[in-house]
């Protein structure tokens, strides 16, 4: 008897009293598919990413059901479609009365951990420990607010220092218990603020254009039209690219409004010098070549896209460091065999394709979502799928890794079956969507609809308007096809599954028929 004592501990520093695995779920903000050389090598190598497909598997087809950030991360924490959680746009607060996954697991004996953007209102429940970025945070010197209340501005770079207060969550952490860490990057959202390092790297380099990108709205219907996502006309010189002001002041079609101005400063005033002088000159770069060039239309367009993507893809790239340097953090700790790590994004984001930034649309650049997970001795490495994944089955998966019970009411469906290759499919031949938000940032208009394997049906309700996109003859989405005559019984057809879809999930607006 007297040796058991003895022997637990034994078996506790050999990992055997922990079969159950941990498990690190990271999601970064407005992170597209096409900026993880595992998908898509033409804009940018992502080491760190990809060795997460490399050891695991890749989703080529996981979706949300809402594309933006409150709803996709009240989606993460109930399995439910914005209906049903509560949270349809991003000012709507969390009840965090509710049942959720972290609160599940911190019930099924895990250690439960939240660190970076919550960005729900509420503050988190459900965790033993959580330190969150206010809002949407910030990018340097970011203020985080404790358990306590308590705030406190860390320096540095937002996505270092996230993971370190990751890294620093892991090696204080209770070793008795399985632990679920949630992290949460703020990058890349926009402003798109990169750390010097990574600037330095990328803002020489010219990106290719996507053959989209000098479409205009025209033959589109009112959302195309409506929307006010447009990289010539909507993202700003001063604060989304970083363009020097005081080299705007006399080119009066470029000349910046005084909040942009104000916004300049306020970004560069948090960088550290000397960091700052020199991130200073390489935007002061970016306004002699506009007064140089004096550049409207396409050729302002054109050097706009460039600066949008060297900002945005070096936030990518500090993420991919931090991302590599949790997994050698893991090896180190000899963590690695016994937990699953998953990366994602909230939603996907538009890098250029018709002119775009931003998401909340249905088509596929940000219905999609990039889903990387690698859980050895489960998963195979180098699996892909193409699966039609969701959020919503983002809780029932990490419940059902750590094998615990999926509640009745999570509309998701668990992906270990797929995973671990015992499922080719989930016998869910279409996804649901519905987005909200209208009027207060892009204007877009609310929507539902339906993605089966081959086309996707969509209702822009307010407006009483219907699209139809065949996916394998037209994947950017250019042609709506709901007036083809050819195609007028399947949409019939899918304006059936859409119903089915909306009872299925419970979900009642627009209140009626749809027709
Ligand atoms: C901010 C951004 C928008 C973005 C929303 C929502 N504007 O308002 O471009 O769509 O957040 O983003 S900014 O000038 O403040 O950057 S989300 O990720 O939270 O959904
Ligand atoms: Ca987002």
């Amino acid at each position: 008897m007297k040796f058991l004592p003895i022997l637990y501990l034994l078996l506790s520093l050999s990992g055997f009293a922990q079969q159950r695995p941990n498990i690190i779920y990271i999601m970064s903000d407005d992170h597209d598919a096409q900026a993880i050389s595992a998908y898509d090598k033409t804009l940018i190598q992502t080491p760190g990413f990809d060795r997460i497909a490399n050891e695991g598997i890749r989703f080529t087809r996981c979706f949300v059901g809402n594309s933006i950030c409150s709803p996709a991360r009240a989606t993460l924490l109930t399995g439910q479609h914005s209906h049903k959680n509560g949270v349809k746009d991003n000012f709507t607060r969390f009840d965090s009365s509710r049942t959720t996954m972290p609160k599940l697991l911190q019930q099924a004996g895990y250690e439960t951990a939240l660190i970076g953007k919550w960005h729900l209102h509420s503050y988190p429940t459900g965790f033993d420990y959580w330190k969150i970025l206010p809002g949407q945070g910030l990018y340097y010197a970011p203020r985080f607010i404790g358990m306590k209340g308590d705030t406190n501005v860390i320096d540095g770079y937002v996505t270092d220092v996230t993971t370190n207060e990751a890294i620093n969550w892991l090696k204080n952490r209770n070793t008795s218990k399985p632990f679920a860490l949630l992290l949460h990057h703020k990058a890349p959202h926009r402003q798109f603020l990169p750390s010097l390092k990574y600037l330095e790297q990328f803002h020489t380099k010219v990106f290719p254009e996507p053959a989209t990108l000098y479409n205009d709205t025209a033959g589109h219907g009112s959302a195309w039209r409506i929307q006010t996502m447009s990289i010539l006309h909507i993202m700003q010189l001063c604060t989304d690219l970083k363009v020097d002001p005081a080299y705007l002041q006399n080119i009066p079609e470029l000349k910046p409004d005084a909040s942009d101005i104000a916004g300049y400063n306020t970004l560069m005033d948090r960088i550290p010098e000397p960091d700052r002088s020199r991130m200073k000159e390489i935007y002061a770069e970016r306004g002699k070549q506009l007064q140089q060039l004096k550049p409207t239309g396409k050729a302002l367009l054109k050097l706009k896209y460039q600066w949008y993507m060297q900002d945005y893809l070096a936030c990518v790239a500090s993420v991919d460091e931090n991302v590599g340097r949790l997994l050698n953090y893991l090896d180190e700790g000899g963590l690695t065999n016994n937990t699953a790590v998953i990366y994602t994004s909230d939603q996907g984001f538009y890098l250029g394709e018709n002119g775009w930034f931003d998401k909340r649309f249905m088509y596929e650049v940000s219905f999609q979502t990039p889903l990387l997970m690698r859980w050895p001795q489960h998963i195979k490495p180098q699996t892909t799928t193409n699966v039609m994944a969701q959020n919503i089955d983002f809780a029932p998966t990490i419940l059902d890794i750590a094998k615990t019970t999926i509640p009745a009411e999570m509309q998701g469906k668990s992906l270990v079956p797929v995973i671990t290759v015992k499922q080719k499919s989930l016998n869910r031949p279409y996804l649901y969507y519905h987005y909200y938000e209208y009027s207060k940032d892009h204007t877009v208009l609310p929507h539902l609809g339906i993605r089966g394997e081959r086309y996707k049906l969509i209702y822009f309700y307010t407006v009483n308007e219907w699209e139809l996109y065949d996916l394998q003859t037209d994947s950017q989405e250019q042609k709506n096809l709901i007036k083809s005559p050819k195609h007028q019984s399947l949409i019939a057809q899918l304006k059936e599954e859409l119903k089915k879809l909306r009872d299925q999930y419970d979900d009642h607006e627009p209140a009626g028929e749809l027709h």
